[in-house]
């Protein structure tokens, strides 16, 4: 059987790769999700005979569209932007909206095939879908990224809806973006409405929602490591990152008694032996997110600490990595440099962060490896639960947030234990969370029949 999935899996590849050629990122995310699926897809017929891999890849629809805005010298800019429907099996489409000068439909195809394992996943009846732009927000002033907000929901607003699509942030959209999308699609449709998530509290925003990735990041590795009968308190832990998601990666850890190293941005990465603690965090809070500045600005003010410039975290020796900035961040190389270092655990706040010979390299070593549709999906759990509010009109409280955060993040590793589980006892988590995210999608598929 294994032999005949590995011939399956390399034949669905060719296939894949002849539909949609230059797209490494999506074939990367395919390839990690039907290697761990195939032998189970292949001793359940009723998911070939419905060609339920072959649909669950390819996108229900792309949209894709021209952005035009004007500058501060007035001079007109245009950007592309996509919105990719991937699959609303379970529920509306949901997922984020990233604004990075890197953006290809490549990258927001694996984004939003992720999504929708990492929807199921959550237990929250969620659909899968990414979108966003080239458009580059560094620089920028903040007129210039409202008209450009602006301007792209004057064409999306025709294509979302609290029961259709509901976007939400990722890279470079956080709480300024998503307050300019949704006072302009307030504006053109004149409807007050949970069309995102990720909202300011005082329009429909829930609490917990900012902390959310990072925070679930964090409990989804302290259920990893309770597991195995370890915590985090007295670990030593690198952060990738210093954006939305890991500077409450840095807070959570800090708060369950971990020693946070290092953070990082484009410019490369911090080291602080001491470890980041709360003050440091509320520095590191209002550099990024008020002032916008570089990570190199902590090494100025915190002289214990070291800037690497161009560099990445994890040649620092620590126990638990958290990579919250971005895809492919830890290279195979990077992988064995941890894993020589003693490495525990890597719980990913980023989407697909490892390479996929670092994935097989973790898992090989049996380190507790949480993939990012697994250990991230505390961000979009509690856009789920944002929606739930705006549904019933009313906010729950912090704490109430918080609790639900928990129980969904516990649950989520239940199933990848479910799903994971080796016959030596330890826990592939890639394998638990595909399949596990799978069924849900494929059984709603299944019984929807020929659609
Ligand atoms: P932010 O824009 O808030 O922060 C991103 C951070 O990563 C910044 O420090 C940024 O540095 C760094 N970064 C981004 N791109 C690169 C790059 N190409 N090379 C080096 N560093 C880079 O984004 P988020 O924190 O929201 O997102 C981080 C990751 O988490 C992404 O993979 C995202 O998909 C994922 N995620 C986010 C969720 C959310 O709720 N926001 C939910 C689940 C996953 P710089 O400022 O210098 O560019
Ligand atoms: O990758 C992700 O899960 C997100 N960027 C959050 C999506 C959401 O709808 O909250």
């Amino acid at each position: 059987m294994w032999i005949e999935a590995c011939q399956e899996v390399d034949c669905f590849m060719h296939g894949l790769i002849k539909r949609n050629p230059g797209e490494p990122e999506f074939h990367q995310a395919v390839r990690e999700v039907v290697e761990t699926l195939m032998p189970y897809v292949l001793e359940h017929p009723q998911y070939r005979d419905a060609q339920i891999l072959e649909r669950m890849t390819e996108p229900d629809r792309i949209v894709i569209f021209r952005v035009t805005w004007e500058d501060d010298q007035g001079q007109i800019r245009a950007n592309r932007a996509w919105r990719v429907q991937f699959n609303n099996s379970i529920g509306p489409y949901k997922g984020g909206l990233r604004f990075h000068p890197s953006v290809t439909l490549s990258i927001l195809k694996f984004l939003g095939f992720e999504q929708v394992f990492k929807n199921s996943l959550t237990g929250l009846p969620m659909g899968g879908a990414k979108g966003g732009s080239n458009f580059n927000p560094k620089g920028k002033s903040d007129r210039e990224v409202m008209r450009f907000c602006q301007s792209l929901m004057t064409e999306l607003f025709r294509h979302i809806g609290e029961d259709t699509d509901v976007p939400a942030g990722d890279i470079g959209v956080g709480a300024r973006e998503i307050s300019y999308l949704f006072g302009q699609y307030k504006r053109l449709a004149n409807r007050f409405t949970g069309i995102l998530t990720g909202k300011g509290l005082a329009f429909g925003g829930s609490l917990v929602r900012t902390e959310a990735t990072g925070y679930g990041c964090v409990y989804f590795c302290e259920n990893m490591l309770h597991a195995r009968g370890d915590s985090l308190r007295g670990k030593t832990v690198l952060v990738s990152g210093a954006g939305n998601v890991a500077l409450y990666a840095v807070e959570k850890a800090t708060e369950l008694g971990a020693k946070v190293l290092t953070m990082s941005d484009s410019g490369g990465f911090i080291h602080d032996p001491d470890g980041i603690d709360a003050e440091k965090l509320a520095f590191v809070k209002e550099l990024k997110e008020v002032r916008r500045g570089r990570i190199s600005e902590y090494a100025e003010k915190f002289p214990h600490a070291t800037f690497h410039a161009g560099e990445r975290p994890w040649s620092v020796p620590g126990e638990v990595a958290l990579p919250c900035a971005t895809q492919n961040e830890i290279s195979a190389s990077d992988a064995q440099t941890l894993l020589t270092n003693g490495i525990l655990a890597v719980s990913e706040g980023a989407n697909m962060p490892t390479e996929l010979e670092g994935v097989h390299a973790f898992l090989d070593a049996q380190i507790l490896f949480g993939p990012g549709k697994a250990a991230n999906a505390g961000g979009v759990a509690v856009s789920g639960l944002e929606q739930s509010q705006n549904s019933l009109r009313l906010s729950w409280s912090r704490a109430e947030v918080d609790q639900r955060l928990q129980t969904i993040m516990r649950d989520v590793h239940t199933k990848c234990a479910d799903h994971g589980t080796e016959p030596d006892g330890t826990i592939n988590y890639v394998r638990g969370a595909n399949l596990a995210g799978f069924v849900k999608v494929a059984d709603a598929m299944l019984a929807y029949g020929a659609v």
